[in-house]
């Protein structure tokens, strides 16, 4: 995989960059309330944050002109569930519908491909006063929900993608509650894999019709999970994250039905017919990729199970994960090895590092040029060895709402100024910019003598 030269870019290789809805957007506007409002109100973040987050709905021609200006190919975006539905079904608001068609357009004028993702997390709260993901009846809203997407999309997307990172919402949201809608409850868990899973299927039915020649996709986020230590029980550790956060999505997804222990956990969830409904083709995988897992035995944790730090010595980021481009490549050939070799998009890719401006305001974000271009390239060496990948997407474009971090975790290859919402493009952003033009991705150590 290593190697000392510049890398090319393959002919009609997409470079782009991923962004969402709630994290942009924030509570802005007109909408129905989203399960994160109540939830982020209920942590230490300042409203302002996820009120506002990065005032894009105010900047969306400015945030545009940024993509375009990075001369990349593919501009993800998310569609906000509860501003087109406020109750999360029903008809769509005339004000919700008209701005997405904008941003659709806004996007094409500039060059890019808009590529559309239904579900970036941002349930409607009167979903979850449904019972939310636990609930069945949430799979068959997200269908419609997709259907009106799909109308919108037609003629206009190049890609529509169902659910962003399914699994980190079932875990966090609804396992760890460190994510909203804050629960810690398996059962809720349980239900929550079950029934995105099967949203994907349903969802990927009705784009088709109403976008037939739409390509169509769904994200997982992969992250290898290894033992971190000798010995069986932590291999078995390894393997049971494994199977909850990689396999419990990717092997029904690709016909294979749930891997065991959670074949057994979600029996009573599964109906006749779901495993062909959630299998259905899909035209590209979406690939979050950040770190790898590095999984111990824990007989004291009620899973059985805990993570280890990086090793140590390794580079880690503000997030406190292990900067492992070799991940990347490892997770794409096992799609290529174990799955069929789908065709393949990495859908995010970025980091958080503790960007200090200058006197002159400016960020010299050498660490996120490099791991941009270090993944890039892990990437394009698993397309070498025959994983059929056709773009790389960063995340993300300007500093956005981190979630429960707020602002205090910042990936954007623009600077989002606290005090003024002003954006000034890094040096990451003039890095990233260099590799589109050249089509050359340098070895990571050589980003200092591009821009
Ligand atoms: O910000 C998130 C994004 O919403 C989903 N993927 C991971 C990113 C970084 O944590």
């Amino acid at each position: 995989m290593d190697s000392d030269d510049a890398l090319e870019l393959p002919s009609g290789f997409r470079l782009g960059v991923s962004t969402s809805a709630y994290q942009t957007e924030g509570a802005a506007g007109d909408r129905g309330e989203s399960i994160w409002d109540g939830f982020l109100a209920r942590s230490r973040l300042p409203v302002a944050a996820w009120s506002v987050a990065t005032d894009h709905l105010r900047r969306l021609e400015e945030d545009l002109d940024l993509a375009a200006g990075l001369g990349v190919t593919a501009y993800r975006f998310s569609l906000s569930w509860p501003r087109l539905m406020p109750e999360g079904r029903g008809r769509p608001r005339r004000e919700a519908l008209a701005l997405y068609d904008r941003m659709l357009d806004a996007v094409l004028e500039r060059g890019l491909e808009p590529w559309p993702c239904l579900y970036h997390w941002d349930l409607p709260r009167a979903m979850q006063e449904r019972g939310g993901w636990a609930e069945r009846d949430t799979a068959y809203y997200l269908a419609d929900h997709a259907e009106v997407v799909g109308e919108l999309a037609a003629g206009r997307a190049r890609r529509v993608f169902v659910m962003n990172e399914p699994n980190v919402h079932a875990v966090l949201g609804h396992l760890a509650g460190r994510h909203a809608p804050g629960l810690t409850d398996p059962s809720a868990f349980l239900g929550a894999v079950h029934h995105q899973n099967l949203a994907t299927g349903l969802a990927v039915a009705r784009l088709r019709e109403a976008a037939p020649n739409v390509e169509l996709g769904t994200i997982l986020s992969l992250q290898p999970c290894l033992p971190a230590a000798e010995g069986e029980e932590h291999e078995l550790a390894a393997e049971l994250a494994d199977a909850v956060y990689n396999r419990a999505f990717l092997d029904p997804l690709f016909g294979r039905g749930y891997p065991e222990p959670l074949a057994d956990m979600l029996a009573g969830h599964v109906e006749d017919g779901d495993l062909d409904e959630l299998s259905r083709p899909l035209d590209v995988l979406g690939v979050n990729y950040y770190t790898r897992l590095r999984v111990r035995a824990d007989a004291a944790s009620p899973v059985g199970l805990a993570l280890a730090d990086p090793p140590p010595a390794s580079e880690v980021t503000a997030m406190g994960w292990e900067v492992y481009p070799r991940g990347l490549y490892d997770v794409l050939m096992r799609l290529r090895e174990d799955y069929g070799g789908p065709r393949v998009v990495v859908t995010e890719c970025g980091a958080a590092f503790p960007d200090e401006p200058d006197a002159a305001g400016r960020v010299d974000d050498e660490r996120r040029a490099r791991f941009v271009v270090a993944h890039l390239r892990a990437a394009l060496a698993a397309r070498a060895a025959g994983c059929d990948l056709d773009g790389f997407l960063v995340w993300t474009l300007v500093d956005n709402l981190e979630w429960t971090d707020g602002f205090a975790h910042r990936f954007g290859l623009v600077r989002l100024v606290p005090e003024t919402l002003e954006r000034v493009p890094k040096r990451s952003y003039a890095v990233l910019r260099e590799v589109a033009a050249s089509g050359a991705v340098p070895p990571p150590e050589a980003v200092t003598e591009l821009a």
